[in-house]
Formats: C-alpha cells, structure tokens, sequence
C-alpha cells in the first residue's frame, strides 16, 4: 500500500500568498500574523510571503483567483472574519467565500485554504486569532504548506 502525505519539511523556495480582509481588521489583522509567524517557524523567507488585502471576505475569492492563476505561489491562505452579530447577511458572505475560495481551489488546482472565522460574536473570533482557541490563521498557514507539498507527491494530470 502506498501512502501518500504533505511534508512539514523542505520548504526552500516555496511561495505563499495571503488574501486577507480588512473587514473586521481587529480579527484580521491577528489572523495575518499567525499565519506569517507560522511561515517564519517553519522556515518560509519573508521575501517569499505576500500580502493581498480585501475590502471584505466576499471579495476573497477573486483575489485569490488572480494570486492562484499568476503561477507564482504553492499555496494562497485566505483569511477573514464574518461576526454574525454585525451583518443581516451574514450567510450571504461567509457561504458565497467559502464556495468562492473552493471553487478557485478546484478550478486553478492551487491549494486556497479558507481561513475565515464565522462566527456569533466578535469574542468569539477574538478567541479563535490569537485567545484561547489559538489562531486560525497559524492552522490555515500550516494547512497551505500541507497541501503544497501533499501535491507535490500526488499522481500529475495525464497528459
Ligand atoms: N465582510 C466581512 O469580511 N465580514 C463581515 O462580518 C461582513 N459583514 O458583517 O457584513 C463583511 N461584509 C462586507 C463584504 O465582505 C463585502 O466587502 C461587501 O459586501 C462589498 O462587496
């Protein structure tokens, strides 16, 4: 049997570009620097990180369209915060990011990892960006090297 997994290792030269949003930047903004700290943990040189920043969430997945189609990165992290408490559509921004963020996923075939906090309150997404539920932007960091390397040792696309 042949097992096939994402290495946490060699990561020279890898490039990877965050998309995040400004909207909630509270949240955002400590989401963007758990997933940098992740990157310099693991050994990813600052010159091989880049920033994009997005009005909102909902303006995620283009971002990451264009940053996915430039061929210049092994993995785009996406990361936002919908606080329900704050918006009437709500299930209107946090669905259309997620299908959006998936559907570049699975069009461009780089790896897009949905780092968005949905959330009830602001407390809560304080909790999950730095609090007591840790940052979901270090997990999104750490998923996007997974998943470059995962795809390194999959089976290519015949032809
Ligand atoms: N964008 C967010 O990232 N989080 C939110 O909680 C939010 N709320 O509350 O509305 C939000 N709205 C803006 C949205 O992402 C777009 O930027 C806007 O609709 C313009 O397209």
């Amino acid at each position: 049997m042949k097992v096939r997994e994402g290495s946490m290792e060699e990561l020279a030269g890898r490039r990877f570009a965050i998309a995040a949003s400004r909207f909630n930047g509270i949240v955002t903004s400590k989401l963007v620097e758990g997933a940098t700290a992740a990157f310099r943990r693991r050994g990813v040189d600052e010159d091989d990180i880049e920033i994009a920043w997005t009005p909102g969430a909902f303006e995620l997945p283009l971002v990451a369209k264009r940053l996915a189609e430039s061929g210049q990165f092994d993995a785009v992290v996406c990361l936002g915060a919908v606080i329900r408490g704050e918006t009437t559509h709500f299930e209107y921004v946090a669905g259309e990011s997620a299908r959006g963020v998936q559907r570049v996923t699975l069009d461009t075939g780089v790896p897009c990892i949905f780092g968005v906090l949905t959330t009830e309150t602001l407390e809560q997404a304080l909790d999950r960006s730095g609090g007591k539920h840790g940052n979901k932007g270090w997990e999104a960091a750490t998923a996007a090297i997974e998943m470059a390397s995962l795809l390194d040792e999959l089976p290519k696309k015949e032809g």
